[in-house]
């Protein structure tokens, strides 16, 4: 799963076209390397960040989801995942063409759970203790496996019961929302213990600040870092990778799936 991030830098002067043209030679580059799914966001959820408001999230995502539905060459066979937890935000995607829900808040925000009953696309369901813009102010947990593990059931289970089919669900143990540095390396030693779910994983540790806690790196150096967590938390049952760097991050998935598949 590539990363789009919709969120217009400073120094775009409402270029729209130029904006767009540049999210659809991202997208076409990452599949080329390999991505299956591209993850579009439209609001940052970088720590500290601000909310955006329903249309501004919508007037950024809609254009390239609408784009992306009209050259079905270059994308064909390729999910379209709105990374939102707005429920308007998520319906007017489906509308546009999104094939997949990526949702930190797992359809906790009212309305959303309906959204997602009456569409028929694959959902992410990720655990977050705190949302971006208090993100750092110390999380506290007992016992930060069991938790985000309970949590998850009770997410499944609602889901369920409002008539999501399970084959629908996907989990997220949500690395680096509202968790330290000590939760994050608790939780991926402890990844095998979301198998139990019977639902696929997935993981997002790309670029995140963990790195940048064990490296004392910047953001833009913290590649090898999350690779090699990669590697072992598909090692420990993960099966979809979200990801800022697709070609390396395909590259560890292929050699961990011939390495875990070949004969003894
Ligand atoms: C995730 O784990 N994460 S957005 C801060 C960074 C680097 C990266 C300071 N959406 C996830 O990528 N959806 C995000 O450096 C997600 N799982 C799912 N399902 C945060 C992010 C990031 C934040």
């Amino acid at each position: 799963m590539g990363v789009l991030n919709v969120t217009p830098d400073s120094f775009s002067d409402g270029g729209h076209f130029i904006e767009r043209d540049s999210a659809l030679a991202q997208v076409r580059l990452m599949v080329e390397q390999g991505a299956t799914i591209i993850d579009i966001g439209g609001e940052s959820t970088r720590p500290g960040a601000e909310p955006v408001s329903i249309k501004t999230e919508i007037d950024r995502v809609v254009p390239i989801i609408e784009a992306l539905q009209a050259s079905p060459d270059t994308f064909s066979g390729m999910a379209i995942s709105i990374d939102t937890s707005k429920p308007e935000v998520m319906a007017a995607a489906l509308a546009a063409g999104a094939s997949m829900i990526n949702d930190v808040q797992a359809l906790s925000v009212p309305g959303a759970l309906e959204v997602a009953v009456n569409s028929d696309v694959p959902i992410c369901l990720m655990h977050a203790m705190r949302l971006p813009r208090t993100m750092q102010s110390n999380p506290h947990y007992a016992d930060v496996v069991v938790e985000v593990v309970t949590f998850l059931e009770e997410r499944i289970a609602a889901c369920v019961a409002a008539g999501i089919d399970r084959e629908r669900l996907i989990i997220d143990p949500g690395f680096g929302f509202g968790k330290n540095l000590q939760h994050n390396l608790q939780l991926a030693q402890n990844l095998d213990r979301f198998s139990t779910l019977n639902l696929p994983v997935l993981v997002g540790v790309s670029r995140k600040s963990m790195f940048g806690a064990i490296l004392d790196v910047e953001v833009d150096e913290r590649l090898y870092g999350s690779l090699a967590m990669t590697a072992l938390l598909l090692d420990k049952g993960a099966s979809i990778v979200r990801t800022h760097d697709v070609a390396a991050t395909r590259d560890v998935m292929k050699v961990v799936l011939a390495m875990t598949t070949t004969a003894r």
